[in-house]
């Protein structure tokens, strides 16, 4: 009898410390009520202990934040000859227009890091990077009333992020790629002759595996602050309600996720999915 694969074990220590704070407002004063709550929390992850395993390329060393991301240097795009024929390349066939990897370490005859450039670009290149952790998260939902209109938003935010816009790789690749991609991805990307300081990768007619490795080249600031809903409510006086013989007749609009300030697709994790829609209820409440 035996195992397949190993055995899940208790491998290391973890710690998560973390602040979360929640203030509340409430007054009525000259016909106006309000009522808010916000609220912001931050939590702190770190990797203390591993006990001698070495789980980097799974995101996951001492000090570091569980899961950071782990991939190459990146420094822009290679745009001309010399950039092409000076620095050692990916591939044999990485060429002007591919992403330029960094050469930041190297393998010494036993297999382990130097930590000293070795002149080709390899699985030592790749190093633990980025906010896989936010700064803060926070929240916000407020009534205001006045008479008979109620206004109520909720507001939602992530604050001080790295995102990796994985399809940005596979967007690389025009035929085999995902179907939902940001427009720049294509429109900005690099073209010799018609887009010569394009943002973005040249496109293959199928992935060559130059620009798809995991890398720094497609982290984004994932930041943002959504208006999550609104919704304004009047309610009609009863004597006028009453004449149609409805009670508590209450008139509504309600617009869920207004705006996104900052990164849309932060709030869906990545550019894969279709980033929410909006929505737009109108609506009547009322009692017989
Ligand atoms: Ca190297």
């Amino acid at each position: 009898m035996g195992l397949s694969g190993s055995p899940y074990i208790n491998a290391g220590h973890i710690r998560n410390t973390g602040i979360d704070l929640e203030l509340g407002y409430r007054k009525t004063v000259n016909g106006w009520s309000y009522d808010i709550n916000a609220n912001i929390s931050h939590i702190n992850n770190k990797v203390i202990d591993l006990e001698g395993r070495d789980l980097r390329s799974s995101g996951i060393e001492e000090g570091y934040p569980i899961w950071t991301f782990f991939g190459y240097r990146t420094n822009g795009l290679i745009r001309t000859q010399a950039d092409l024929e000076n620095n050692p390349q990916f591939s044999r066939n990485s060429t002007i227009g591919d992403i330029w990897y960094l050469d930041i370490d190297g393998y010494d005859a036993d297999g382990k890091l130097t930590g000293k450039p070795d002149g080709k670009i390899d699985a030592a290149d790749r190093e633990l990077f980025g906010k896989v952790r936010p700064d803060f998260t926070y929240g916000l939902s407020g009534q205001v009333g006045y008479k008979n209109f109620t206004l109520q938003v909720q507001l939602q935010g992530v604050q001080g992020i790295d995102k990796n816009m994985r399809t940005g790789q596979w967007a690389t690749d025009m035929f085999g790629g995902e179907a939902n991609m940001e427009a720049d991805y294509i429109l900005d990307r690099y073209h010799p002759t018609k887009n010569p300081n394009g943002k973005y990768p040249r496109i293959n007619r199928s992935g060559s595996g130059n620009n798809d490795q995991f890398s720094d080249f497609w982290m984004v600031n994932g930041s943002y602050l959504s208006i999550r809903n609104v919704n304004l409510n009047y309610k009609l006086p009863n004597k006028l309600s009453g004449k149609v013989s409805l009670k508590d007749l209450n008139l509504y609009c309600s617009i869920q996720n207004l705006y996104t300030f900052g990164n849309v697709y932060a709030e869906i994790s990545n550019m894969v999915n279709v980033p929410f829609t909006r929505t737009w209820t109108f609506g009547l409440r009322f009692s017989l």
